[in-house]
């Protein structure tokens, strides 16, 4: 089993933002005494951050230390190792300054602390039940069940839809045609709507999910690869190791949850499925499945799923990547497909 850790691309560096009003710029009043700069910690650790003064610099007038990337945690003035708990945070990067003040100068530094995840993953080999047929005319990415249909919608410029169909059929049930200038993406049905994300093309597409008409559309900031509903709020992948958190009506984002494991970030984050506070998430281009705390974006554990196909398979039908998980909430399975597969698999998972 290959788990590829991530290094986080930006956790190790100290960022030195300068001098404001320095009258002599060359010299500086202090640096980082500890290991605050570039630290990466996991989750519940205590950061202790402390400067080392240059000589002649101890009789400073204070030292301001503000801490958190939102900016919501109480300074503090102190000459001393200013000592930070992280019990409650979430991972992600933090920004930490610390702004000195000596008669008219003022210095400010600054450093980015990465909190890793604090939990282990735990690494399961996949173990597949049932076995159904795909149709491998479908470039899929998205893959959710709603009353007994298995829903999909496809992706490239020209072959983007969505359709419906019973599982263990291929006949489907074409239900929406993106036009041609569309490449689809994730879907996700609730409230009556059926939803297509587009990948490049900065929006997501809100049809009546009875009549199939067009009856409105949202704004993407970025990119929109995966879609997936908990129930309250949609959740949406990027590509990246963040998971957007939308309201439900207005499709603003509400909040944004970073997923790590206990080394780094982890990113290629793709098609999605929420079951019970955990989120599912295929990793692109990896036969490889996270199972990330939808609190937090700590990743409880890494599926291998390697080997679904056989090469002669991958062979006759040019099947692309492992993209696409489905969870039937009435016999609670779980079910597992990728773009052009022939094939869906039941995956058992604890
Ligand atoms: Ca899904």
């Amino acid at each position: 089993m290959s788990i590829k850790k991530y290094l986080p691309l930006f956790s190790l560096v100290l960022l030195v933002a300068g001098c404001d009003n320095c009258n002599n710029k060359n010299v500086k009043i202090a640096k980082w005494a500890t290991a605050t700069d570039g630290a990466t910690l996991a989750c519940g650790s205590t950061i202790n951050a402390q400067l080392a003064f240059n000589d002649g610099e101890e009789k400073i007038d204070s030292v301001v230390y503000a801490f958190d990337r939102e900016r919501k945690m109480a300074s503090s003035i102190l000459t001393e190792a200013f000592k930070i708990s992280t019990e409650t945070l979430n991972p992600g990067v933090y920004n930490l300054t610390a702004t000195i003040y000596k008669s008219d100068k003022k210095e400010v530094h600054s450093a980015a602390i990465t909190l890793v995840s604090d939990i282990k993953p735990e690494l399961i080999e996949k173990k597949i039940g049932a076995v159904f047929p795909h149709n491998t005319k479908n470039f899929t990415e998205g893959f959710f069940i709603l009353n007994d249909m298995v829903y999909e919608s496809t992706g490239m410029n020209g072959t983007s839809y969505t359709c419906r169909y019973k599982l263990g059929n291929v006949a489907e049930e074409k239900l929406t045609t993106l036009p041609n200038e569309y490449f689809g993406e994730g879907s996700i049905c609730y409230d009556n709507k059926l939803i297509q994300l587009t990948w490049k093309n900065g929006i997501g597409l809100i049809y009546d999910a009875t009549t199939l008409k067009k009856i409105g559309e949202f704004r993407i900031g970025g990119e929109g690869w995966g879609l997936t509903y908990n129930g309250s709020q949609l959740i949406m992948s990027d590509g990246t190791h963040r998971l957007f958190f939308m309201n439900k009506e207005t499709y603003a984002v509400e909040k944004i949850v970073e997923v790590y494991d206990n080394i780094g970030r982890v990113v290629n984050l793709n098609e999605l499925e929420y079951v019970d506070g955990i989120i599912y998430a295929n990793i692109w281009m990896k036969d490889e499945i996270v199972k990330i705390d939808a609190k937090n974006g700590k990743i409880l554990s890494y599926i291998n799923c390697e080997g679904l196909l056989t090469s002669a398979e991958i062979e006759k039908y040019q099947c692309d990547v492992l993209n696409g998980i489905a969870y039937d909430s009435k016999t609670k399975k779980l079910y597992i497909t990728g773009k052009n597969w022939p094939k869906i698999f039941e995956l058992i998972s604890n």
